[in-house]
Order: structure tokens, then C-alpha cells, then sequence
């Protein structure tokens, strides 16, 4: 296959990549890796690294983050015990964390034990490879492919044969190394769009043909600092043995047509703007060689979302998945080695991570659910934490991330806690924190989304953040927007006091009062 070639007016990173593939640091880094990071060049060290899933952090320098790949968040117990392994041994004040993708991130880790890290990951299976910059992130999929009783298409295979075409089975890929932006795809095969397919660039939902089991397809979606959209229907159904070929030929025809002069105008929706949608989809066909069939004329998610916490019926009998709430998706060394251990006593040594930074423990006989419920690691990772902290989500936020405007886990897990403590509140409100408009924590996918941003007030500058509602997943999936701008974070809690208690049916608990109300229009 060719490589994309460079549009005439290169920014910085288009030149970057053209005078050297990040995928060329793998051969490298055996030699350079013990020399330290103050010895890599700046190129190499803040972008090219991340073609490996190694990330510098200017907040931490020295400690750097692995980020991996695990398709449909699904891994073994033995894999999460290597990457506890990696945390407790490397990882400096190390954690990992798990992501909006299904995906989890090791931290604090030394430039010189890559080698070796790299090493225990191939023995087990686990590769880090191409998730970062100008690549395709993890492959995210239904997290109860499998095993759920009313699912449609069991996605797991699909979604792991993705991952491999597009890495060339982990062992990284010249032909997707160099796409004009970054790129998500997500596989849903329930019925309830666990993958958050409307803000993927590519999204396959499930659809029937007549009598036949397939997928709609779903383009263009994604958010940025300066636009955000839902993806828009390709008019395409495709047969899920389909999937990775056309996953491909989108990607081709991204990579060598891809807007590339603008950073800020480059991800796949840009192009079908400037093209229109029938000569994209008629690109994609050319490069697949066969036209689509038609989208059938509506898809299967009818649900609302499911969130996957507690215990549930598999749809093997006598068998159940275990949902556990991991706050803000924070894990530490104990913690991992902790979930390995319960999956292998109650379970069947899987375990499988969701979007909304959770954790599930499949295969629970009947009879071992009671033993698992006393488990001292359940007092933390509940499975029926408090209405407010189920639905919490964060991003990164200032802790690891230069990006970011305001710190985000730590303050959101304290105000969530605060907030439950002081309402009664019948059910769950999802509550995404996202420390800066790049929007990793998915503001706009929430009920109530808060983006961090500064504001000034009497000479100072403040931690604030812009508050986002109305947005709906599931079913007829749609975009919140921004209701309220720069509330100063100090004053946060009584302005989500009061839209909880008008919105979503919160009371006080017995004592409260209402304060001040605030009246929004969403
Ligand atoms: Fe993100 C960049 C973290 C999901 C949109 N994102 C970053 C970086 C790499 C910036 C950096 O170098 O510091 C962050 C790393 C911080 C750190 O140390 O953890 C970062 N993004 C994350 C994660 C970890 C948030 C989380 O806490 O879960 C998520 C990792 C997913 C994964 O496993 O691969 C993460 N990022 C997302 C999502 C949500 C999603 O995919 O559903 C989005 C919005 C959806 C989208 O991309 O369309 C997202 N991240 C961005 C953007 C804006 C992209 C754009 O087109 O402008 C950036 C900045 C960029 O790429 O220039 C960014
Ligand atoms: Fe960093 Fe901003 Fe993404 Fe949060 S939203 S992880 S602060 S880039």
C-alpha cells in the first residue's frame, strides 16, 4: 500500500510525520530508551513517542503515561495482572486509569523500562501500539458482547479483527500511521448503544436487511475545542463479516484525501462537509470495489442506555455479569491485582471495561454471587454506589494532562459525594467532567456535562466551568449544549444543588432547604 501523501502547505505536524514515522521509534528504542528522556529530541519525545502509546507528560516530565489498546475494553485476568504488575514495579507514584474508550492507562512510568514493559506485554497479548495522535484510538464494542441475553450481534471478534488490520496485528501498521487527524470507531452489537456510537467517526449499528442481521453505518461524529457533531447515517448496511473491509476503505480513503493544511479542520467530518456525503460514500465504494446496499430503513437501538453496574442475568443460564463502579475509573496496583484475583475465584478470569469508566466481572455462577458480594474490594468498587456517583464520568483534568484548564477526578469524586450526601435522588443523573473543550470526558454525551475553562473575577483568575445539558444517549442519541458559562468551581455545588432538584427531580434530604434557585432553559 502507499502512503498518504503530504498536502503542499504543511503545518507542524504534517511535517513531523513526513520527515519521520512515528512507527520507526519501535526499532529505535532499545538503544535510546536508556539514555534517558532529557536525551530525546523534542519531536520524539512530546509527538512521535505516542505512535507507541507512550505519552510524555509535561506535568509529571520523566513519568511517563502507557496508553493501551484493549478492543471492546475485554481482557484477561492474566493481562490485568501484567499491567498491575507494570504499575506496582514502574510505575512512579503509579495508577492507571480507565478512559472513556474502554481503555485503560498506566502512569508514572520511566522511559528506560519500556523495553522490558514492552516485552512482558507481547509475552501477554497486550500492546499499546498507535493509540495516540495521529491514529486510531481503541476499538470500543458493546462491554457485554457475548454475554448479554438480549443482545443482537456478538461484537468481539469483529471489534478485535479491526484493532489487528489496522495495527497489523499489534506489530504497528506504515499504512494507518500517518491519517490526517486522529480517528474513532465504535462496533455496537446491543441494543442499547453502549459505545456511544453517534460520536465516532466511524459507528456500525445493528440493523436488519429484511430477515438478515447487519449494520447501519454511521459517519463523521466527533468533538473538538471549535465544533462538535453527532455522526450522520452513510445510507450503507453492511454484513458484520463487512465490517473490518469497510472500516478499511474509509480509512484509505481518509488518509489520502484527509484534510491536512488546518489541525482544527481535519478530522473526517471535515471532509465529508467539503465533498458532500454522496461522493464520500461513493470514494468509500470505489476503494472497497462493490457499491453498499441501502441503510435499512431503521436500526435496532431502541433502548436507553444501560450503565452495566450491579448483577444481571447472562444470557448463558446459571451465569452473571457483576458490574462494578470504579469512582471516576481510578485504579491503583492493589486494585488491579484485586479485580484479577476476583475474576479468576467467581468468574472466568475475564474481565471488561466500559465508556462510562467502569468495570465488569462476567461469568459469575449463581451460586458464587453471595461470596463475591462480601469481597472487601466491593465496599469501594460498589455495585450500587450512590445515584449521583454512578452516573459520574471524568476525564483526566490537570493532574496529568497540560491541556488542561482545572483539576477534574479528584474534585469531581468530592463535590459528587457532597451532593449525594445533601439530595435524595430517585434516580441516576450522569455527570461528566471534562477539564478543557477538547471534551475526552464527553460533556456533551451527559445530563449534565461540566467543561472546565478560567474566568476572572476582581484581578484573579478562577477554576470555572461551562455546564452543558440535554444531552440523551441510547436511543435517538443527541448532543447536549451549553446552558450556563463560567461558574466559578468554588460555587459549583449549589448552582448542580439546584439543577438537580429542577431537572431531575432531586429533593433535599429532610432538614435542607432549596437555596437561591437558579432557572436555566435547556
Ligand atoms: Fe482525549 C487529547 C485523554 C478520550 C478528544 N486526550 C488528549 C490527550 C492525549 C492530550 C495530552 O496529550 O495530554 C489526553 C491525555 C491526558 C492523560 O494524561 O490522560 C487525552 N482522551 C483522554 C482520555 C484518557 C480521557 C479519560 O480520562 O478517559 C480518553 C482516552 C481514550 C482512549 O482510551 O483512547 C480520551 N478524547 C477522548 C474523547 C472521547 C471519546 O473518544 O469518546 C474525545 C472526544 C471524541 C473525539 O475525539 O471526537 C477526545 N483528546 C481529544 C482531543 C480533541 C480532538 C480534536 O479533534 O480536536 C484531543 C486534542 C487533540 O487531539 O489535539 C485529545
Ligand atoms: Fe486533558 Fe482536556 Fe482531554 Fe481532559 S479534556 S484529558 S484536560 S485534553
Amino acid at each position: 500500500m502507499t502512503t498518504a501523501t503530504p498536502a503542499p502547505s504543511l503545518n507542524k505536524f504534517e511535517k513531523l510525520k513526513a520527515e519521520k514515522d512515528g512507527l520507526e521509534l519501535k526499532s529505535e528504542i532499545a538503544e535510546f530508551a536508556p539514555k534517558g528522556w532529557e536525551a530525546l529530541s523534542e519531536e520524539d519525545r512530546d509527538h512521535r513517542l505516542k505512535w507507541l502509546g507512550v505519552f510524555f507528560r509535561p506535568v509529571t516530565p520523566g513519568k511517563f503515561m502507557l496508553r493501551m489498546r484493549i478492543p471492546s475494553g475485554i481482557l484477561t485476568s492474566g493481562q490485568m495482572r501484567v499491567l498491575a504488575e507494570t504499575v506496582q514495579r514502574y510505575g512512579e507514584d503509579g495508577n492507571a486509569d480507565i478512559t472513556t474508550r474502554q481503555n485503560l492507562q498506566l502512569r508514572g512510568i520511566h522511559l528506560e523500562d519500556i523495553p522490558d514493559i514492552f516485552d512482558a506485554f507481547e509475552q501477554a497479548g497486550l500492546t499499546s501500539i498507535q493509540s495516540g495522535m495521529d491514529n486510531v484510538r481503541n476499538i470500543t464494542g458493546s462491554p457485554v458482547a457475548g454475554i448479554d441475553a438480549d443482545e443482537l450481534i456478538d461484537t468481539r471478534g469483529i471489534a478485535r479483527k479491526v484493532q489487528d488490520m489496522i495495527t497489523n496485528n499489534g506489530e504497528g501498521n506504515p499504512s494507518f500511521s500517518n491519517l490526517p487527524r486522529k480517528f474513532n470507531i465504535a462496533i455496537a452489537g446491543c441494543r442499547d448503544n453502549s459505545v456511544h456510537a453517534e460520536i465516532n467517526d466511524i459507528a456500525f449499528v445493528p440493523a436488519y436487511q429484511g430477515d438478515r442481521l447487519g449494520f447501519n453505518v454511521l459517519v463523521g461524529g466527533f468533538f473538538s475545542a471549535k465544533r462538535c457533531d453527532a455522526a450522520i447515517p452513510l445510507n450503507a448496511w453492511v454484513d458484520p463479516r463487512d465490517v473490518v473491509a469497510v472500516c478499511e476503505a474509509v480509512l484509505l480513503v481518509y488518509r489520502d484525501h484527509g484534510l491536512r493544511a488546518n489541525r482544527q479542520k481535519s478530522r473526517l467530518m471535515w471532509l465529508i462537509d467539503e465533498w458532500g456525503l454522496d461522493k464520500f460514500r461513493a470514494e468509500v465504494e470505489k476503494q472497497l470495489g462493490y457499491s453498499f446496499q441501502p441503510a435499512a430503513a431503521k436500526d435496532e437501538l431502541l433502548w436507553d442506555k444501560r450503565d452495566h453496574i450491579g448483577i444481571h442475568a447472562q444470557k448463558q443460564p446459571g451465569l452473571n455479569y457483576v458490574g462494578l463502579h470504579i469512582p471516576v475509573g481510578r485504579l491503583y496496583a492493589p486494585d488491579m491485582f484485586d479485580l484479577s484475583r476476583i475474576a479468576e475465584i467467581y468468574g472466568s478470569g475475564e474481565i471488561r471495561l466500559t465508556v462510562e469508566q467502569n468495570a465488569i466481572i462476567p461469568d459469575v455462577p449463581d451460586s458464587r454471587i453471595a461470596p463475591l458480594l462480601k469481597e472487601p474490594l466491593l465496599q469501594r468498587f460498589s455495585i450500587n454506589p450512590d445515584p449521583l456517583m454512578r452516573g459520574l464520568v471524568s476525564c483526566t483534568g490537570a493532574q496529568f494532562c497540560k491541556f488542561a484548564l482545572v483539576e477534574t477526578k479528584n474534585r469531581a469524586v468530592a463535590m459528587t459525594q457532597a451532593l449525594d450526601a445533601e439530595l435524595v435522588t430517585s434516580r441516576s443523573v450522569r455527570i461528566h467532567w471534562t477539564g478543557c473543550p477538547n471534551s475526552c470526558g464527553q460533556p456533551q454525551v451527559a445530563d449534565i456535562g461540566l467543561m472546565g475553562t478560567k474566568t476572572r473575577r476582581d484581578g484573579q483568575t478562577l477554576d470555572a466551568v461551562d455546564i452543558y445539558m440535554g444531552g440523551k444517549v441510547g436511543k435517538d442519541a443527541e448532543l447536549g449544549t451549553c446552558v450556563m458559562k463560567a461558574i466559578v468551581c468554588d460555587e459549583l455545588q449549589p448552582v448542580l444543588r439546584d439543577l438537580l432538584i429542577q431537572h431531575f427531580g432531586a429533593q433535599p434530604r429532610a432538614g435542607d432547604t432549596l437555596s437561591a434557585g437558579i432557572t436555566i432553559a435547556t
